[in-house]
C-alpha cells in the first residue's frame, strides 16, 4: 500500500512546507557553497562599495561609512536554482535602501549590474533591490559571514534565486537597460523569481 499515510505505525503524511517554492527541497541546517571563481580573501578595512552609472555623482562608501547607517536584519528563507532552499535563516547588514537614499538616482535608471571584487556580475531590476527587499550583509545567524559564503560582505536578495546574491559585493552600476551578468549570459533567467520557477532564459 504505497499510499498508506496514517496510523498503523506508517509514517504520518507530511505536508510540504509552504515556504518551499516549487521544485525546491529543504537542506535543513546545511548550507551548500556555490562559487564559480577562486574565493577571495580581503579585509573590510580596505574594502569599498561604490554606486556608479546613472547617478548624479558616483558614491563610494568605506565599511565604516556603512556601519554608520541603521543596521537591518533579514529573517527568512533563501533559494538556490540548483533546488536547495534554506528555511528560517537570518542575516544582518544594511538595507540597500539606505545606500540608494544617499545617491541621486537618474529617472531613467531601471536596472542594476552588481559586481563582486572577483569580477562576478549579476543583473537585477532596481525595483528588486529597493523597498526593503535587499541587503548588504556581514553576519549570518549572529556570526561573521565566512569567506566561502561571501564574507566579509555580500549582497542578499532573498526573494530571487540565490545567484543574484553576489558574494564579495563591491559595486552597483545603475543602467537604463538590462545587462546580463555572469550566469545570465550562460542561460540563467534575467530575473529569477523562485515562485515562478524562473530558472533559465525563456522560463
Ligand atoms: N561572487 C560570486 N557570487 C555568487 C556566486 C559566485 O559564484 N560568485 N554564486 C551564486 C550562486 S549560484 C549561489 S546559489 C550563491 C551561493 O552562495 P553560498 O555559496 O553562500 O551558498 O551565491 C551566488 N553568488
Ligand atoms: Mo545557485
Amino acid at each position: 500500500m504505497a499510499f498508506a499515510s496514517r496510523g498503523f505505525g506508517g509514517r504520518p503524511h507530511r505536508q510540504r512546507d509552504e515556504r518551499l517554492p516549487p521544485g525546491q527541497y529543504d537542506v535543513g541546517s546545511d548550507w551548500p557553497v556555490l562559487t564559480a571563481e577562486v574565493t577571495p580573501r580581503f579585509s573590510l578595512d580596505n574594502w569599498t562599495f561604490t554606486i556608479d552609472g546613472l547617478v548624479g555623482m558616483t558614491h563610494t562608501w568605506s565599511f565604516q561609512d556603512i556601519r554608520a547607517l541603521p543596521e537591518s536584519r533579514y529573517d527568512g528563507d533563501i533559494h538556490c536554482v540548483t533546488t536547495w532552499s534554506k528555511l528560517g535563516t537570518s542575516f544582518t547588514g544594511v538595507s540597500v535602501d539606505s545606500l540608494i537614499a544617499q545617491v541621486q538616482v537618474a529617472p531613467e535608471a531601471e536596472f542594476v549590474l552588481a559586481t563582486s571584487t572577483t569580477g562576478y556580475t549579476t543583473n537585477l531590476p532596481l525595483a528588486d533591490l529597493t523597498g526593503g527587499k535587499a541587503w548588504l550583509v556581514w553576519e549570518h545567524e549572529g556570526k561573521p559571514l565566512t569567506a566561502e559564503h561571501g564574507g566579509p560582505i555580500r549582497l542578499l536578495v532573498p526573494h530571487l534565486y540565490f545567484w543574484k546574491s553576489a558574494k564579495w559585493i563591491t559595486k552597483f552600476t545603475l543602467l537604463d537597460h538590462d545587462e546580463p551578468g555572469f550566469w545570465e549570459r550562460n542561460g540563467y533567467h534575467d530575473r529569477g523569481d523562485p515562485w515562478k520557477e524562473q530558472r533559465y532564459q525563456g522560463d
